[in-house]
């Protein structure tokens, strides 16, 4: 197939956006074979199925890399107490938060957490998304947390759409082991890991660092297993508060560490030289309507590659759209469109270590998002509005 008269954002390299105009894109058994200005476009591409784009801007399709989409129930009468003033913190104590939706993803069938499931993610396919990870943890067991990994497989096998699993069994501590953390680490969390490693369903390992979740020393504990089974870690620090999170997951030379509001300077010098990405959350703090914001300037000046995500998720990020994650990291945080847009494309893969995707180039996979938009800026300017024209995935429309 060819792609003809196109504004193609690449995002690999100079120009702003590796922008190309009047530009076409071949592809061939789902790989792109050729990008680039149409009029130097080699004869041997020229026969082929032609789609003219009219000028219309083609991107790589989005990587949502950071999701809890497979979960049981919804959590609108905890957004209602914290609208009567208590804190996510408070609710979380009170034994909502996190753990409630642990009851009711222990109590649903995998049928169910399918079907919840595939209704979100089919919102994010219409926004162009071609890639996404899910994360378990809202199990905290070692059946539920292998059931929602099961599940978040076969969302790839519902919809065309590529999934990658974290193992966040070290997300909370489940109510049967209040106030003893540390044996729910060993007893049930790395367990749990051997487990879901066994079976082939944790191509990453994640967790959560924070006063109401597990302390850098815990974490360290679930990281040496993964270390030791190879398995890379992401984890989630310094959303609250700062524990040292950002700089343990870059001493283990994590993938990302992810939220960062509370992160610093060092924080980012760390992650700086361990190729760390940042994953920036702006649904989390809006929901939770935080003050802090995460240091982005630092980020940007010691060269953290930055990434964006939904963090969707029922408790503090109930939101399904990529597109709206672009607008809020601009708008609250003051990333630029062409910082947001990298943050759902090139640097978003790289934070699920895929080399294969986020970029338009020769060899890598045929997803792309065609948006009927001028210039690539608006897909982070406009709210509450999808342009997505059509989505390729794996060289098919
Ligand atoms: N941080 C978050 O924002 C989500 N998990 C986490 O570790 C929230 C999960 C929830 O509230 O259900
Ligand atoms: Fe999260």
């Amino acid at each position: 197939m060819l792609l003809t008269n196109a504004t193609l954002a690449t995002m690999d390299g100079a120009p702003a956006y590796g922008l190309v105009e009047q530009g076409a894109v071949a592809i061939a058994e789902g790989r792109i074979a050729w990008a680039g200005p149409e009029a130097d476009l080699p004869a041997e591409f020229r026969d082929r199925d032609t789609l003219d784009l009219e000028g219309r801007v083609v991107t790589p399709a989005l990587v949502d890399c950071h999701t809890h989409v497979v979960h049981g129930g919804n959590r609108a009468r905890e957004f209602e107490m914290r609208l009567e003033g208590a804190s996510y913190e408070e609710v979380a104590r009170a034994g909502g938060g996190i753990v409630s939706t642990v009851s009711a993803t222990r109590a649903a069938s995998e049928v169910e957490l399918l079907a919840g499931a595939i209704a979100r993610v089919d919102a994010m396919i219409a926004e162009g998304v071609a890639t996404l990870e899910i994360k378990s943890g809202y199990g905290l067991d070692i059946d539920t947390e292998l059931k929602m990994l099961r599940v978040a497989r076969a969302v790839a096998s519902q919809r065309p759409v590529r999934v990658r699993t974290s193992y966040l069994g070290a997300h909370a501590t489940p109510p049967e082991y209040k106030g003893r953390p540390d044996a729910y680490i060993d007893e049930v969390c790395i367990p749990g890991l051997e487990a879901a490693h066994a079976a082939g369903l944790a191509d990453a390992v994640d967790g959560f660092c924070e006063g109401i979740a597990f302390s850098p020393e815990q974490i360290a504990r679930v990281f040496d297993k993964a270390k030791s089974l190879g398995i890379p870690v992401k984890l989630h620090a310094e959303q609250l508060s700062n524990l040292g999170g950002a700089q343990l997951a870059a001493g283990y030379g994590a993938l990302s560490a992810d939220h960062l509001e509370y992160a610093n300077e060092q924080d980012a010098e760390a992650m700086a030289r361990s190729g760390t990405v940042a994953v920036i959350l702006p649904g989390a703090y809006y929901t939770l309507r935080e003050t802090t914001a995460p240091p982005i300037a630092a980020f940007r000046a010691h060269g953290v590659p930055m990434a964006v995500a939904t963090d969707c998720n029922p408790g503090s990020s109930p939101m399904a759209s990529l597109l709206l994650s672009m607008n809020m990291a601009c708008t609250l945080f003051r990333m630029t469109p062409e910082e947001a847009l990298a943050g759902v494309t090139v640097n978003a893969a790289r934070a699920l270590g895929l080399e294969d995707s986020g970029r338009i180039r020769p060899g890598l996979r045929a997803d792309l998002a065609i948006w009927d938009i001028e210039h690539p800026a608006e897909l982070a300017y406009r709210i509450g509005f999808n342009p997505l024209w059509k989505r390729i995935f794996g060289g098919t429309v």
